[in-house]
């Protein structure tokens, strides 16, 4: 990208806007091995590899910083992180909106063994397809509206609480009463009052999660179709200049 380094304007102008999935669903319905399988399918292969890129943001990066009181009701299992409140809506619209126009940006990880940020970085370079996941992604109208396409997907409830009490045990370091009282108090209502009446936003209801390879290598498809349109517009563009291969 050494454009950017002499015209700041230039760089905006050439560079590519993301095509940007939406990826909801309730916890533990497969969100991120969905994100993981579509990124795995477009594998790229038939791409170079200075022009590819396939990302995976989560919304948990974007969780509001606890204030020390609220730490100590988050470490008893007494904080509604499945509420719209508890992230930083506006952060993730300004970061959607860089990402869309090319730009590069810094995204946090998420700890959620402390329930804070953690001090790495995720670095997104302008990339040709982003997927933002998490369980509420649908949920702020200004946010819903930058997707190119919006997948939910739905998996049992039964099936996501099978998943999540030993995920939470074994990898957020819960014990099990903790995760079930949450679940009940927080994550369940929570669930049925904000993330699944977003479901009608959705472009694709995606049964079973990860499971469901065709209705993955249909939205794979749909996803290339698109990349390679807009390929084919851009290098029929007179005005658009496209960047040759491995002189990224
Ligand atoms: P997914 N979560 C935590 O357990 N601790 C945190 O510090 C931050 C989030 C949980 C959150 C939500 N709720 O249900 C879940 N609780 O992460 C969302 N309780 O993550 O979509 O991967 O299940
Ligand atoms: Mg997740």
């Amino acid at each position: 990208m050494s454009i950017g380094k002499f015209n700041g304007r230039h760089l905006a102008a050439e560079s590519k806007t993301p095509f940007l999935i939406g990826v909801a669903g309730g916890t533990a319905s497969g969100k991120s091995t969905v994100c993981a399988r579509i990124m795995e399918k477009l594998g790229q292969v038939d791409v170079d590899t200075a022009e590819r890129k396939v990302v995976t943001i989560s919304q948990d990066s974007f969780y509001r910083e606890l204030t020390p009181t609220e730490k100590v009701r988050a470490l008893k299992g007494q904080y509604n992180f499945d509420h719209p409140d508890a992230f930083n809506e506006t952060l993730i619209y300004q970061t959607l909106q860089d990402i869309l126009a090319g730009k590069k940006v810094d995204i946090p990880a998420y700890d959620y063994r402390s329930n804070s940020k953690s001090d790495q970085l995720l670095t997104i370079y302008p990339a040709d397809v982003v997927l933002f996941e998490g369980i509420l992604v649908f949920y702020f109208p200004e946010i819903r509206n930058l997707f190119h396409m919006k997948l939910f997907v739905d998996t049992d409830s039964d099936t996501r609480l099978a998943r999540r009490v030993p995920r939470d045990i074994n990898e957020r370091g819960r014990d099990l009463e903790q995760v079930l009282n949450q679940y009940m108090h927080f994550v369940k209502p929570a669930f049925e009052e904000f993330c699944l009446p977003t479901k009608k936003h959705a472009d694709v209801i995606i049964p079973r999660g990860a499971d469901n390879t065709v209705a993955i290598d249909l939205i794979v498809q749909h996803i290339r179709d698109f990349l390679s349109n807009r390929a084919q517009a851009t290098s029929t563009s007179p005005s658009h200049h496209r960047k040759l291969p491995g002189g990224g």
